[in-house]
C-alpha cells in the first residue's frame, strides 16, 4: 500500500456519541423557555454549530430573544454539556472506530479531525485518541459551518493532501454535502436514506472492514 490519502473524521456521531449529551443540555434550556424539545428535534442539530442550534430551538418555540439572552443561554448550555464530558473515557469511542484508526496508523496514513464542535480537543484527549490525529480542525478554526467545505479543506491542507485524495467520514447530511462540495470522497455513517448523497454509506464503523480502506487506497 504505497498510496497516501487523507482520512478526515467528523467527531460527534462518528467517533463518539456526544449527541445524547448535547440533547440533554439543549433540552434543559428549551424546557426553561417552555419549548418542547424531542429526540426528533435533536436530529436537526447534528453537525450544526452551537449558535445555529440555539436559533433552531428558538424558531421551534417561536421565541424571539435579545443577543444578551442568547449569549447567556449559549454559555449555560455549554457549561451543562461540559459536565457530561467530565467522566468521559475511551469506553465512549463508538464500536469499530479504534480498529480503523489503528489500521490507518499502522499504514502511515495521515488522519485529521473535521468537526463543528468547539469542544473537540478535550474530547479527543479524554478518549485517548488525540495522538492518532495529525491535524485537528474544529469549530474554533473555521468561520463557515458545514455544508461549507472550509473545515475539510483546511484539514486536507494541513495534511498536505489534495481534496480529491481525501476521504471524509460523516454522520450528518450537511457534513456529507460539505465533503462532496470539497470534491472529497464522502463516507456516510448512519441511515442510508438520510445520507443518500454520500458516495459510500455504512451503518456504523463495525460495518467497515480494512479491505474497504485498502480499496480506497488503491483508487
Ligand atoms: P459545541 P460534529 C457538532 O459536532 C455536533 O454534531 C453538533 O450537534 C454541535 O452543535 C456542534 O458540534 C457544536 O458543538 O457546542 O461542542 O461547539 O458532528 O461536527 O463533530
Ligand atoms: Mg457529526
Amino acid at each position: 500500500m504505497n498510496n497516501i490519502k487523507a482520512f478526515i473524521f467528523d467527531l460527534d456521531g462518528v467517533i463518539v456519541d456526544t449527541a445524547k449529551y448535547h440533547y440533554l443540555a439543549w433540552k434543559k434550556i428549551a424546557n426553561s423557555l417552555d419549548i418542547d424539545f424531542t429526540h426528533e428535534h435533536n436530529e436537526l442539530l447534528k453537525g450544526v454549530s452551537r449558535v445555529r442550534s440555539l436559533d433552531i430551538i428558538l424558531d421551534l418555540g417561536k421565541v424571539t430573544a435579545s443577543q444578551e439572552d442568547k449569549d447567556r443561554w449559549l454559555l449555560q448550555k455549554n457549561e451543562d454539556y461540559l459536565t457530561y464530558l467530565v467522566d468521559m473515557n475511551e469506553s465512549e469511542i463508538l464500536p469499530g472506530v479504534f480498529r480503523i484508526l489503528q489500521f490507518l496508523k499502522e499504514n502511515n496514513q495521515p488522519i485529521a479531525l473535521g468537526s463543528a464542535s468547539k469542544n473537540a480537543r478535550p474530547i479527543l484527549e479524554k478518549t485517548g485518541l488525540l495522538p492518532y490525529f495529525d491535524a485537528v480542525v474544529d469549530g474554533n478554526d473555521v468561520t463557515n459551518a458545514k455544508p461549507d467545505p472550509e473545515v475539510f479543506l483546511m484539514a486536507a491542507k494541513l495534511l498536505n493532501i489534495k481534496p480529491e485524495d481525501s476521504i471524509v467520514f460523516e454522520d450528518s447530511v450537511a457534513g456529507v454535502q460539505a465533503a462532496n462540495i470539497a470534491n472529497m470522497i464522502s463516507v456516510g455513517i448512519g441511515d442510508a436514506t438520510t445520507l443518500q448523497e454520500a458516495k459510500y454509506i455504512f451503518n456504523d464503523f463495525t460495518a467497515i472492514d480494512t479491505q474497504f480502506i485498502e480499496v480506497l487506497l488503491r483508487k
